[in-house]
């Protein structure tokens, strides 16, 4: 098991258009795609800080994931998402050390990654997510 690097930083937001100003007129950040996840029922918007993303995400549907989370927590940090190489093999591998897997085969994620998440019961209370991704 490698971790490249730190693909992205999931934030979980009530309003993308409200919240990507921030980012924007503040932070000085560019927010260079937004995009809708259907099956993950969120709307993202994506900047890009030196070679790790923030990852803004609003629910559409109250019982998604994001939307469950908000209305538990508030807005706020919602996952950490790990580059690896080979995601098949670290979700194997995770498996046989009995971490508990939210995705036990990768699936495709935002920006058409193939992805694949942990269940916070396993990774200290943080979601985590991996992202495959080749190193050239
Ligand atoms: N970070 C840390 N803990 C979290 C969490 C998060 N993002 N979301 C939920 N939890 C915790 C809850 O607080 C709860 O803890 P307690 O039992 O101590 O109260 C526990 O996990 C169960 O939470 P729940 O509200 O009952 O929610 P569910 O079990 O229905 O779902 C989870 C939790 C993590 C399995 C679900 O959100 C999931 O499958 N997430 C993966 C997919 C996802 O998050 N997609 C959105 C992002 C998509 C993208 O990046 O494109």
């Amino acid at each position: 098991m490698h971790v490249s690097y730190i693909e992205h930083i999931g934030i979980a937001v009530k309003n993308l258009q409200e919240s990507i100003k921030f980012y924007e007129n503040i932070l000085g950040l560019k927010c260079y795609a937004i995009e809708e996840v259907i099956d993950q029922r969120v709307k993202t918007a994506f900047f890009m800080v030196g070679t790790t993303k923030i990852e803004l995400l609003e629910s559409t549907d109250p019982e998604g994931p994001v939307g469950k989370f908000i209305e538990k927590k508030g807005e706020g940090i919602h996952h950490l998402a790990f580059a690896v190489e080979d995601i098949s093999h670290c979700l194997s591998e995770m498996e046989s050390k009995d971490i508990q897997l939210i995705d036990k085969t990768p699936r495709k994620g935002a920006e058409g990654l193939n992805i694949a998440f942990l269940h916070p019961k396993s990774t200290n209370g943080i979601l985590m997510e991996l992202c495959e991704k080749k190193i050239k």
